[in-house]
């Protein structure tokens, strides 16, 4: 299925925030999300208005955290002016937004952080992710909060990380939990395609279609210090098979201020992305 276009995939599409993304993806004609991950408010809406014309989907997160200890999670009555900024550049740009929370609690606990304290993520995310190390009940959790707002839910089932324990049968474990939860669950963290992971030779699923953000994309290095790992949207997107690259460091590079080669950087990941897209679907008509 991922050899088909964007737009096929868009009108299979039953969740409204997968749909989104798709319908998105083909209007801008760009596969590119932009992780803003820096620390000052200013620059974080400053990179967002620089890139916004050039990608589907803004990743955020790392701001939050920062701003506000994680413990604030479920402190009632208050709403950033931040957030009412950053919908605003949403609607002015036309990309979905993703809060990268990585919930990993009981459920409980995370359907009272996704819609409660100082983020009410659920308010204003149309994505967000979590880990599988607590089961089933963190995917229960969630889906009571997202699920009646029309949002989508993407699992962690691998990561870019050096030495990364989500992999093998943690992995197989994650595409089980979404297969159960398809209404909420539309796709994954990961590193490649994960339809039909986990299944025996001789089992038929129906058609899975999960989407597949990748993060871990760069084109000038091929890490960090810090055990990241970058492999190039060719690699990414033709030869793996995902369909969104997720690039931070890569785009707004050392100086979070310099918005014009910010943008610069943008439109060349954009085409990187684009032109992979294009050589894959080539391949599937
Ligand atoms: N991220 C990864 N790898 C994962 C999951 N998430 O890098 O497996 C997130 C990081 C960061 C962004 O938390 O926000 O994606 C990557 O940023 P970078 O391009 O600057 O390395």
């Amino acid at each position: 299925l991922h050899l088909q276009t964007y737009t096929q995939r868009a009108l299979r599409q039953k969740n409204p925030a997968a749909k989104l993304l798709l319908e998105t993806i083909d209007r801008k004609q760009s596969n590119l999300a932009v992780s803003v991950d820096v620390a000052s408010p200013k620059d974080f809406l400053a990179i967002i208005d620089a890139v916004g014309p050039f990608v589907c989907l803004i990743k955020a997160t790392l701001l939050l955290r920062r701003l506000f200890s994680t413990h604030i999670d479920i402190i009632e009555d208050f709403t950033p002016a931040l957030l009412e900024d950053l919908q605003a550049l949403s609607t002015k740009h036309d990309f979905v937004i993703f809060e990268d929370r990585k919930f990993a609690d009981i459920g409980n606990t995370v359907a009272l952080q996704y819609s409660s304290g100082v983020h009410k993520i659920a308010s204003w995310a149309h994505l967000t992710n979590a880990h599988c190390v607590p089961g089933p009940s963190v995917i229960t959790g969630l889906s009571s909060v997202g699920l009646p707002l029309g949002r989508g839910l993407l699992l962690l089932a691998e990561m870019s990380t050096k030495g990364s324990l989500a992999s093998g049968s943690y992995t197989e474990a994650a595409v089980q939990m979404a297969r159960e939860h398809r209404d909420f669950v539309v796709g994954f963290i990961a590193q490649r395609r994960m339809d039909g992971v986990g299944t025996g030779p001789n089992e038929t699923l129906e058609e899975e279609d999960f989407l597949i953000l990748t993060p871990g994309v760069g084109l000038d290095v091929k890490g960090d210090a810090m055990g990241q790992q970058y492999r190039t949207p060719r690699e990414v997107v033709l030869e793996s098979g995902c369909d969104v690259i997720i690039v931070g460091r890569g785009i707004y590079g050392q100086d979070p201020s310099l918005v014009d080669s910010i943008a610069a950087q943008a439109i060349r990941y954009k085409e990187a992305g684009w032109a992979a897209y294009l050589a894959r679907t080539q391949i599937g008509s």
